[in-house]
């Protein structure tokens, strides 16, 4: 072994790495899915939903909830040895949104978490990643007690583009999560060698 070579004398391999975010509604899970999957502890920046906040943190529907996000997540997941994702959790409430374009720079894809019985709250998300044709994912997360729809559904009642991958997960679950995680790194290299394609022809 000589400073950090590998006892074969292979060079190590130098990892890809990729920016990814995970947006979405007010308590769709986002944090919950970073912390899943994330190999390293994952940096949260929560804070305590307050009694003050109550007029504007519209929590209907996640009553349970009492912390939210106010900065971002972060996490890191190890795909293939040459492979790397950081991960970048968004915040969930509208008074955050100034910290988006921070988040979305030099990112490669996102995934939009969903909850069917709230849909509605991940519309501003599926806005802005169109809107900077950002390559995402929808991930509808399944909580138990929400009623379950076909990923066509979904895709219709979202009006996506008949290209962007729905897939239904677990927030909760390390291999789903990687599922979704898989499902937008080659949804964006797809879209990333069409565009190359049409450039060059
Ligand atoms: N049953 C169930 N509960 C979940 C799931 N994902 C998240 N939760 C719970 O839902 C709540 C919200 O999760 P968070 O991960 O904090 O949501 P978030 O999207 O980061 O929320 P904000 O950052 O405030 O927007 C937590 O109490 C989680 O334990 C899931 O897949 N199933
Ligand atoms: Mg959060």
């Amino acid at each position: 072994m000589i400073f950090g070579r590998s006892e074969r004398g292979k060079s190590p391999v130098e990892p890809v790495t990729l920016k990814i975010l995970v947006a979405g509604g007010f308590g769709v899970g986002k944090t919950t899915c970073v912390g899943a999957v994330s190999e390293i502890k994952p940096l949260r920046t929560e804070e305590m939903l307050t009694e003050a906040g109550r007029p504007v943190d519209d929590t209907r529907g996640v009553e349970g909830k009492n912390t939210t996000t106010v900065a971002m997540d972060f996490g890191r997941i190890t795909l293939r040895e040459d492979l790397v994702l950081y991960l970048f959790g968004t915040p969930g409430q509208d008074r955050f949104w100034f910290l988006w374009d921070e988040l979305a720079t030099g990112a490669l894809g996102a995934i939009v978490l969903a909850d069917t019985r709230r849909l509605e709250d991940c519309f501003a998300a599926v806005d802005y990643f169109e809107r900077r044709s950002i390559p995402f994912v929808i991930g509808v997360n399944c909580f138990e007690g929400a009623a379950r729809y076909a990923t066509d559904a979904v895709r219709q009642a979202l009006d996506l583009d008949s290209d962007v991958p729905v897939v239904l997960c677990d927030a909760r679950e390390r291999e789903s999560v990687k599922d979704v995680l898989v499902t937008v790194v080659q949804h964006a290299m797809r879209l990333a060698a069409e565009r190359r394609q049409s450039v060059t022809t």
